[in-house]
């Protein structure tokens, strides 16, 4: 059913708050040097794995810290704290999306001198894609397992990322996947999207994505500078 003129307007109204309070967050972490870096993706397609792997990749050279955002348990936050990174759980009780404010709510928890602040969204490749959460970098996760058709079923997911991660590439001898179909059809609805192939398992494509992540926050600071 359509949405009534109402809820339209209620629905602007939030997006439209979300998007000034991002900015604010956005501004303040660029002033400190820190590349925010949002994944999106759906449940289970390998978040955690990859920001487990980055950490060990960039961890002993930066220093990281993660935000996780779940509907319910500390689970995400605890695997990464197990690799020695610090991580703060938001848990939403139920919405399907990390929203500005509840970034903002936690804000003076992070501290100033991280390099780079990762945000694991709710696995949700839908609701998360409007809400600006202040990042530099959105990066959205499709899994090998969850089939090649995605990026034109679920559009602004790719539309307003900038870096398309495939993941679980080591299940690619097993599935039928079509990486060029998916790669073409993601350039077709974002043609500026960076794509990388990874496997948490294998190791597959983690320096790349390592090495990407290490640029953008050089140039970040470039242009603090
Ligand atoms: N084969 C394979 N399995 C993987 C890979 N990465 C993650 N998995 C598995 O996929 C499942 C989900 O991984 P998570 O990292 O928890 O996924 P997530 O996106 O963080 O999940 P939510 O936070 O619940 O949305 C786990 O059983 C992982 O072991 C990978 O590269 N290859
Ligand atoms: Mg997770």
């Amino acid at each position: 059913m359509a949405k009534s003129k109402k809820e339209v307007l209620v629905l602007e109204d939030i997006l439209g708050s979300n998007k000034k309070l991002a900015a604010s967050i956005r501004q303040k972490l660029r002033e400190n040097g820190i590349l925010a870096v949002n994944l999106l993706s759906s449940p289970g397609s390998g978040k955690t794995s990859l920001l487990e792997k980055i950490g060990f990749c960039l961890k002993d050279r930066y220093r990281i810290g993660v935000i996780e955002g779940d509907i319910e348990t500390e689970r995400d936050a605890e695997r990464i704290r197990k690799i020695g990174l610090p991580a703060w759980q938001i848990i939403t009780h139920g919405a399907c999306h990390l929203e500005a404010k509840m970034i903002a709510r936690i804000f003076d928890r992070i501290p100033a001198d991280l390099d780079f602040l990762f945000i694991e969204n709710v696995g949700n490749l839908v609701c998360p894609a409007s809400f600006d959460l202040g990042e530099s970098l959105r990066l959205v996760l499709l899994s090998v397992p969850e089939g090649d058709d995605k990026p034109r079923k679920y559009p602004e997911a790719f539309i307003t990322s900038q870096v398309f991660v495939i993941t679980k590439c080591d299940l690619l001898p097993h599935l039928p996947f079509d990486v060029e179909r998916v790669i073409r059809e993601a350039r077709e609805i974002n043609p500026k999207l960076e794509v990388f192939k990874t496997s948490a398992l294998s190791g597959e494509g983690l320096e790349e994505l390592c090495a990407f992540l290490e640029k953008k926050l050089e140039e970040l600071r470039r242009q603090n500078a």
